[in-house]
């Protein structure tokens, strides 16, 4: 009896042992295509997430210094990027990381105050110049091609003061940002993106309390923002192509989120059209005039135009392109940078006569909710479902006539630790899905990038969710780096170009839905299942073996 006890407690708690410490054990079965030859990979970060250094030599106020100052209430911990990962001092590591990981490209922010502080190009900071120089130079002495993103959320906070991206104005004066960048580094740079996710800014900074400056225009702010950059982006990419373009392979482009793929709530044609919907008014709208049809999408301007109206506006709250304007924007971009997440399901919600309240989700009639048996990182928005990605790389070729796509961004938060099952399988995952869409689809997706190469400052949520390959340890003023599982698995996967067969296994006690408070998560309820039975096995073996003794 004994033995037969002792066998079957040794088979459960063995099992759960070898899953612990054979990080070789794999789980379900990974499709084997390869990575064409010239496909490339890379690391991403943003300025005011990695830099710190935030007034140091130069360096003018931004509008997240501003915001983190102020209002730390806003930030989960109270947190600020002032030191973050002190890349400013520890860039030379960063690189190294980049060069250990083997990736053929570092997408990086630059801060526009560091460079203008007071945002104008009348002034221009020697010490900030001399920074990406290094970092870039650094860079191509080790292989690694620089990608450049010239915008990524952190606006000098003098042109906040003036409106942000809501006046019209910025236009000029992003202009005169850019111009300078490719002055300065046009000649060692062949990737450059302009906007880091405009919909997330405008969505967001001008219609919510989630990014900084926080302005709360939801009906009004946020379109006149995605006009203004739409514009900008334009204007920018007409100089680079006239100007500034070395050689073919010098490339620009736009990164657009698609922070939620849209799953229709059921099959009725109504939920069905409210899933489109919402991906034309939050992708569409900066996709629709730069790789589609040339203007906002037809759904938001009928959409928008009507509520409009019925709150008694003259004009649609959507603005409206000239001509000039029109075509200056269609066609501005080489690539679609595509930063993709998580999915999210969307019903259709009939036009409300009797609400008070203006806004663009107002405007969209869709309510969303998710699938309660998705697995959930540790951000709150990020599901973990693979499938999303095929089908918004699948929808995206067909929509938009087949662009060039890189992803700019992909990546899971968990509350840290370099023992990140997770985030290995995620990318796993993730990786088939869109070698799937490549292979199976013929979906043109010639890089990618994870998000993200190190821990960093997650904006309102402070330090307490993290998405890096290497941890930070952000108690010591070194700001140690240290390399993840998924640091070697991601290095693997380049090296090899190829998935592992399968799946890592996650050990029971690092499994997403195990890990995470009650609150924060629904458990799915087969792993919730699984999970208790196997804990009543082990206190019923417990129990009987006490009792023999
Ligand atoms: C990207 O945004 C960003 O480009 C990058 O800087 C960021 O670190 C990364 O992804 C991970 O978040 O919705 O309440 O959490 C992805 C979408 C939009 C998610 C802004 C977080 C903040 C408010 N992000 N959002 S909230």
């Amino acid at each position: 009896m004994k033995l037969v006890l002792g066998v079957i407690f040794v088979a459960i708690f063995g099992y759960e042992l070898t899953q612990y410490y054979c990080s070789n054990s794999r789980g379900e079965p990974l499709s084997n295509y390869t990575f064409p030859d010239d496909f490339k990979f890379g690391v991403a970060t943003a300025s005011y997430q990695v830099e710190g250094a935030w007034n140091l030599n130069g360096k003018g106020e931004n509008v997240w210094d501003r915001y983190t100052h102020t209002h730390p209430e806003k930030i989960v911990d109270g947190s600020t990027g002032d030191i973050a990962c002190d890349s400013y001092h520890k860039y030379k590591e960063d690189v190294a990381l980049c060069k250990e990981l083997g990736v053929d490209f570092y997408r990086f922010s630059i801060s526009w105050s560091r460079l203008l502080p007071t945002g104008f190009i009348s002034k221009v900071n020697r010490d900030g110049s001399d920074y990406y120089s290094k970092l870039i130079d650094e860079l191509l002495s080790k292989g690694i091609e620089p990608m450049v993103t010239m915008f990524h959320w952190d606006l000098p906070q003098p042109l906040q003061d003036l409106g942000g991206w809501a006046n019209p104005k910025l236009q000029d004066y992003f202009y005169d940002y850019a111009r300078l960048l490719l002055q300065l580094y046009g000649d060692r740079v062949k990737y450059w993106i302009t906007f880091n996710e405009p919909k997330n800014v405008c969505r967001f900074a001008y219609g919510g309390p989630l990014l900084a400056p926080a302005v709360d225009s939801k009906a009004v702010g946020i379109y006149e923002c995605a006009h203004t950059i739409l514009k900008s982006h334009g204007q920018v990419y007409k100089m680079y192509d006239e100007e500034f373009r070395r050689s073919p392979e010098g490339k620009m482009g736009i990164s657009l989120d698609m922070m939620f793929w849209m799953v229709p709530a059921t099959d009725s044609e109504l939920d069905k059209e409210a899933a489109e919907r919402s991906l034309q008014f939050n992708f569409g709208w900066f996709a629709n005039p730069i790789f589609g049809s040339g203007d906002y999408p037809e759904v938001m301007k009928k959409f928008v135009g009507r509520r409009s109206s019925f709150e008694g506006f003259k004009q649609s709250r959507l603005p409206t392109f000239s001509k000039e304007e029109l075509d200056e924007i269609k066609g501005s971009a080489d690539f679609l940078g595509l930063n993709m997440y998580s999915a999210i399901e969307a019903s259709h919600v009939e036009f409300e006569n009797s609400t008070d309240e203006i806004s663009m989700d107002v405007d969209i009639q869709a309510s969303y909710k998710f699938q309660p048996e998705w697995e959930t990182a540790a951000s709150w928005w990020l599901k973990v479902v693979p499938w999303a990605f095929k089908d918004t790389l699948t929808w995206v070729k067909r929509t938009y006539e087949n662009p060039t796509i890189i992803i700019t961004e992909n990546g899971i938060s968990d509350k840290g630790g370099n023992e990140d099952y997770n985030r290995v399988k995620f990318y796993e995952l993730y990786l088939n899905a869109m070698l799937e869409a490549m292979n199976e689809e013929d979906v043109n997706v010639i890089g990618y990038t994870a998000w993200s190469l190190i821990d960093n400052f997650e904006w309102s949520d402070g330090y307490t969710n993290r998405f890096g390959l290497y941890s930070v340890d952000f108690e010591s003023p070194e700001r140690t780096r240290s390399p993840k599982l998924s640091a070697k698995s991601y290095k693997e996967i380049i090296a090899r170009r190829r998935l592992p067969e399968e799946t890592v296994q996650i050990p029971i006690t690092q499994r997403l839905s195990a890990r995470l408070s009650l609150d924060e998560v629904v458990p799915s309820s087969s792993t919730a299942l699984t999970h208790s039975i196997q804990l009543t096995l082990i206190l019923i073996l417990t129990a009987l073996l006490h009792s023999i003794h």
